[in-house]
């Protein structure tokens, strides 16, 4: 009878602990906050590194559960995924948008069902501004200004500040933010020189294969250029190539200059071996600074509108084989 006594207490012992286990599971489960991120694709090595940073800043041991979609620089898997998220019922969506137009009626179903929207990265254009929340991400428009002061200095220095200069601009996704800022810096610059020429738009979409052949389809019909402004890195990896294939000078001093964004760790290297003249950063670690965002609001502090984020430029002369071992991307 004791032994029976003893078998029961034991088992309800158990029962209570498994128990206890669920609604511990249950509890911590309820406290994570879902959180669904669509992300314009993996076109480029910024666009990997700012993967990586939304995925391990938005992690369970940080209290978040995160719904990831790759939208694969397509916007109506954009628009496809926040419905799903709309319909998951999460609590934040975050949206890098792929280009700055078609977001209102999405965002309005997003506000319907009362759930935050978060931009990062680029920015969107939508008649009301209140359907998004907070807005975090670079100034694209500076970053290209820096790109235009450095070539404005390099030909002084090199007194070619009256020359002419056929320029070869490689552009990224139409409509992105950091493709109409960038590229704006370089019209305004274009415009207050006279002797500057674009010579060709090259409609790169961000990607290392895509810029390769229109650079290598452009220079195969004997144009000369002077300048390649691109604007991002890994489409100056493909321009490179194709430089390199057609057997012209590029780089250094003397070469084609080559002027290029993101400064991710490959390019810095390509900078610091000469093969990329400016490197202007634009940093990809929103990933905490996302997370913050949602954390103030959790706490029910509203968030700055619109934060831009401090970058810097690089270029042969200033680079060290230190800063570019110190680069986290
Ligand atoms: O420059 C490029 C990426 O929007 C800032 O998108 C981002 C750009 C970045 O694919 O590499």
């Amino acid at each position: 009878m004791k032994k029976m006594t003893c078998l029961v207490c034991l088992l309800l012992a158990v029962m209570l602990l498994a128990a206890c286990g669920q609604r511990d599971a249950a509890v911590q489960e309820e406290r994570l906050i879902r959180v669904g991120f669509s992300q314009v694709g993996s076109e480029s090595d910024w666009r990997m590194a700012n993967t990586a940073s939304m995925t391990a800043a938005l992690c369970e041991e940080n209290g978040f559960e995160l719904i990831f979609d790759n939208a694969k620089q397509r916007q109506e898997n954009q628009l496809l995924a926040i419905r799903n998220f709309i319909q998951q019922d999460v609590d934040y969506i975050v949206l890098a948008p792929i280009a700055e137009s078609g977001w209102d009626d999405v965002l309005q179903e997003a506000r319907d069902a009362k759930i935050p929207v978060i931009i990062v990265d680029r920015q969107i254009s939508v008649e009301d501004k209140s359907l998004y929340t907070s807005w975090v991400g670079s100034d694209f428009l500076a970053e290209g200004q820096t790109a235009v002061r450095w070539l404005e200095k390099k030909l002084a220095e090199e007194g070619r500040a009256e020359e002419p200069l056929r320029i070869l601009h490689i552009q990224g996704t139409d409509g992105a933010t950091a493709q109409i800022m960038r590229s704006r810096a370089l019209d305004e610059a274009v415009e207050a020189h006279p002797e500057w020429e674009i010579v060709a738009k090259l409609p790169g979409e961000y990607t290392e294969a895509k810029s390769y052949e229109l650079v290598r389809d452009f220079l195969s019909r004997g144009e000369e250029i002077d300048v390649v402004y691109s604007e991002n890195d890994n489409m100056s990896f493909g321009a490179i190539r194709a430089l390199e294939e057609a057997g012209i000078a590029y780089g250094g001093d003397g070469g084609v200059l080559i002027l290029s964004f993101d400064a991710v760790r490959e390019a810095l290297q390509d900078c610091l071996e000469g093969k990329i003249n400016l490197c202007v950063e634009c940093n990809p670690l929103h990933g905490p600074r996302v997370a913050a965002l949602i954390q103030q609001l959790e706490a029910g502090e509203q968030p700055a509108k619109e934060t831009y984020v401090d970058e810097t430029s690089f270029s042969s002369d200033t680079l060290t084989e230190e800063i570019v071992r110190a680069r986290d991307y």
